[in-house]
């Protein structure tokens, strides 16, 4: 039984939210896709094939992370949680760590995180902001050549499934916020929310092949609309 004095509130972010702290999105013109084929850089295949390739990709965007800054979307939803007096879970399809450093605590990264490494050999994961390449070791066991970003490829299976299934079923307002809904299981969260009950919103700059599924839908920048949704919400 839900004790919350208010709605249980369950947000999934993309790129989109991160887009004007300055971090290029995938799809959208000029996007990371653009110049980075997906099947050459974000496939335990492509990692597999041309290792130095994929360490490139992700050390870049490694390296840019302490040049961005958490923008009022990430802000505002910061502060929902901090002031909100129901449960906010944020699930984020983002690697870059602007949500944490903006302050929000329950945080799920199903596609995992860029500052962190992870072992292909022994499977222990390490915080990580320096570069990766084949010739580092790997701190727990010393093994070199398997160390890894530790991010969801195409065909891994993203984290934390069966607390996002779970929370997706409990939720009483599910929000997306910044994605296209192109990437599965994320693309199919809204009709699971919307199966349980749950309203459902989408924030975005445009609309997007789900857009049909949500009971609204709010056009903008998020750092512009997801301030100006959090205010609402926590007027009452
Ligand atoms: C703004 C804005 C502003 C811009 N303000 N908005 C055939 C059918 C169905 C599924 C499959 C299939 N074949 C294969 C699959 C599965 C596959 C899949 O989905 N493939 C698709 C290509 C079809 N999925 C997987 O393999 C996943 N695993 C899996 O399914 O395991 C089995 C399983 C089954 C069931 C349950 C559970 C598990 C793994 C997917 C891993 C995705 N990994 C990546 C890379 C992560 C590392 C990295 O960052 O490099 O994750 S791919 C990339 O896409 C990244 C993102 O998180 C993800 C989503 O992108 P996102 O965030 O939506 O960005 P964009 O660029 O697409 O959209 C930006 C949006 O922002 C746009 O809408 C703009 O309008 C908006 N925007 N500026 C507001 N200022």
């Amino acid at each position: 039984m839900n004790t919350s004095p208010k709605p249980t509130i369950l947000i999934l972010t993309g790129a989109g939210i991160s887009a004007e702290s300055g971090i290029d999105t995938f799809r959208d013109e000029g996007g990371l896709w653009e110049n980075h084929p997906i099947e050459e850089v974000a496939t335990p295949e492509a990692f597999a094939r041309n290792p130095d390739k994929v360490h490139d990709f992700y050390n870049l965007r490694r390296a840019g992370l302490p040049t961005v800054e958490p923008n009022a979307a990430h802000l505002a939803l910061a502060r929902l949680e901090r002031e909100y007096a129901g449960e906010v879970l944020i699930v984020t399809q983002n690697v870059d760590n602007l949500h944490e450093r903006a302050g929000s605590k329950n945080l799920i990264h199903m596609h995992g995180e860029l500052a962190r490494a992870l072992c292909s050999y022994c499977g222990a994961r390490h915080d990580w902001l320096d570069d990766l390449d084949v010739d580092v070791p790997c701190p727990a066991c010393s093994r070199a050549g398997g160390m890894r970003p530790d991010v969801v490829w195409f065909g891994e299976y993203p984290y934390q499934m069966e607390r996002i299934w779970d929370a997706l079923a409990a939720c009483e307002l599910f929000v997306s916020i910044g994605t296209s809904g192109n990437v599965y299981p994320a693309a199919q969260f809204v009709q699971q929310a919307a199966r349980s009950g749950a309203k459902t919103l989408e924030l975005n700059l445009e609309a997007t092949p789900g857009t049909s599924d949500f009971d609204r839908s709010v056009r903008g920048k998020a750092g512009d609309i997801v301030p100006a949704w959090v205010d609402e919400i926590l007027a009452g």
